[in-house]
């Protein structure tokens, strides 16, 4: 378990953050930045938490379920949510220490059925009453999706492309199912539901038929996307992967597929971090996708060397997402949602972690002389471009995180880590 030993940054008082924040809005004023405006624009950015963080993408089906799939959670930290509520109180923790108005991204899987077995293809919204009505209180947006693993018909490893028609059927009705849920939660909360389908078909070893499996996943979901739903309350997004664990040689969904299907049918893509080559960043195909799709949804991860669902820590490749959103002008198209299961360490601190340094990326991006950077590119003076670009890395993005932390009644610097090792003790070690 953790220490609680004292920690400086704790400390720091709010005018020493407010004093801190007026001599680094000078510093970035003179680089032609506007502060205020920056601050703006992040409030208005809304991060999906997820949920599966908080249990280990246990769900609350079957207590002693395999997760199966390729999906792999490792570590053994103390205090995971067991129940609903215990994930409700866990998740608005969470919330207590990250600044803003956020969303919560919740799997059908965490559905409340009471003491009645309803299975995947009869899931409807009032199985999620009470995550829409604590939504509601709470303020947040929710996003959703079907859960198409850790079921007895995905224990093959294929759900939407199997050969079997039947358990395709299956398969289609709870995406069908799930995304109704998805608009009734939108519905109900007044701001659009993403619903994304992920399913984990492939192969261990090399196929024969790369072709057969994707024509069928391409037809099973013009099925599942064939009723129209409004789109201020239902908006489908599909979720791509390179390979998984027993899915190694091929997988049916790859990205080529449904960039080709979400760019012919308008959907919303899903990019996530974790889902390609170690060596590819999706910040580098957003300006790409964004010619082609009308929305984007992000799943922002970090594999290590192979899609291990790692916490969002503040790499290159987070400053690169932050950055490629903000200068494409996409904030308005991209969905920014986490995807990262961490077990071996506190589940909160993992969820405050991963969604601060989100949201610090967006707000350094957003603190880019943009316009400078710009004019020297389009001069073709590279040099200076570089010189600038470094420099910026040493402007003081913290000193503005803090004071934005401060003035969103959050803890500034490392402040939060008090109050989770305080939860820890008072809750998480009592389960
Ligand atoms: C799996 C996908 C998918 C899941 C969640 C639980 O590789 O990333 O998004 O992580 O649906
Ligand atoms: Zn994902």
């Amino acid at each position: 378990m953790s220490a609680t030993a004292p920690h400086p940054a704790a400390a720091t008082s709010d005018a020493a953050v407010e004093a801190t924040f007026e001599l680094a809005r000078e510093l970035y004023a003179a680089y032609g930045v506007d502060v205020d405006a920056a601050l703006e624009t992040l409030r208005g950015v809304a991060i999906s938490l997820h949920c599966w963080q908080g249990d280990d993408v246990g769900g609350f089906e079957n207590p002693d379920g395999e997760l199966g799939s390729g999906l792999a959670v490792t570590g053994n930290f103390p205090g995971k949510a067991r129940t609903p509520d215990e994930l409700r109180a866990d998740i608005d923790e969470a919330l207590r220490l990250i600044p803003g108005s956020h969303r919560l991204n919740l799997h059908a899987f965490y559905a409340e059925t009471g003491a009645q077995r309803v299975d995947r293809n009869e899931l409807a919204v009032e199985h999620f009453a009470r995550w829409i009505d604590w939504a509601k209180d709470a303020g947040l947006g929710m996003d959703f999706n079907p859960t198409c693993f850790a079921h007895p018909l995905a224990d093959d490893g294929f759900t939407l492309s199997h050969r079997d028609e039947k358990v395709r059927q299956f398969w289609i009705e709870h995406c069908q199912a799930s995304r109704e849920i998805g608009a009734a939660m939108g519905a109900a909360l007044g701001s659009p539901c993403v619903t994304n389908v992920w399913i984990p078909d492939g192969y261990k070893d090399q196929p024969v038929d790369r072709l057969a499996p994707r024509q069928r996943l391409a037809d099973a979901l013009d099925a599942v996307f064939a009723k129209p739903l409004p789109p201020e309350h239902n908006l489908d997004a599909v979720e791509s992967k390179l390979f998984g664990i027993g899915s190694e040689s091929y997988v049916v969904g790859s990205h080529e597929f449904y960039l080709g299907y979400a760019a012919s049918r308008q959907k919303v893509l899903c990019l996530d971090a974790g889902h390609f080559h170690p060596t590819e960043s999706i910040a580098e195909k957003i300006s790409a996708v964004m010619l082609w799709v009308p929305e984007l949804l992000l799943h922002v991860s970090r594999g290590v060397r192979w899609d291990s669902d790692h916490v969002v820590t503040y790499t290159d490749d987070l400053q690169l997402i932050g950055q490629e959103i903000v200068r494409g002008g996409f904030l308005g198209r991209t969905h920014i949602g986490l995807d990262f299961f961490d077990a071996s360490i506190n589940r909160i601190a993992a969820w405050v972690i991963g969604t601060r340094n989100t949201l610090r990326s967006v707000l350094a991006a957003l603190l880019e002389p943009i316009d400078r950077l710009r004019e020297l590119e389009n001069n073709g003076d590279y040099t200076a471009r570089l010189a600038l670009l470094e420099q910026c890395k040493a402007l003081p993005v913290g000193a503005v995180w803090d004071y934005h932390c401060l003035r969103s009644e959050t803890p500034a610097g490392l402040a939060w880590l008090d109050e989770v090792h305080r939860y820890e003790r008072d809750v998480l070690s009592q389960r």
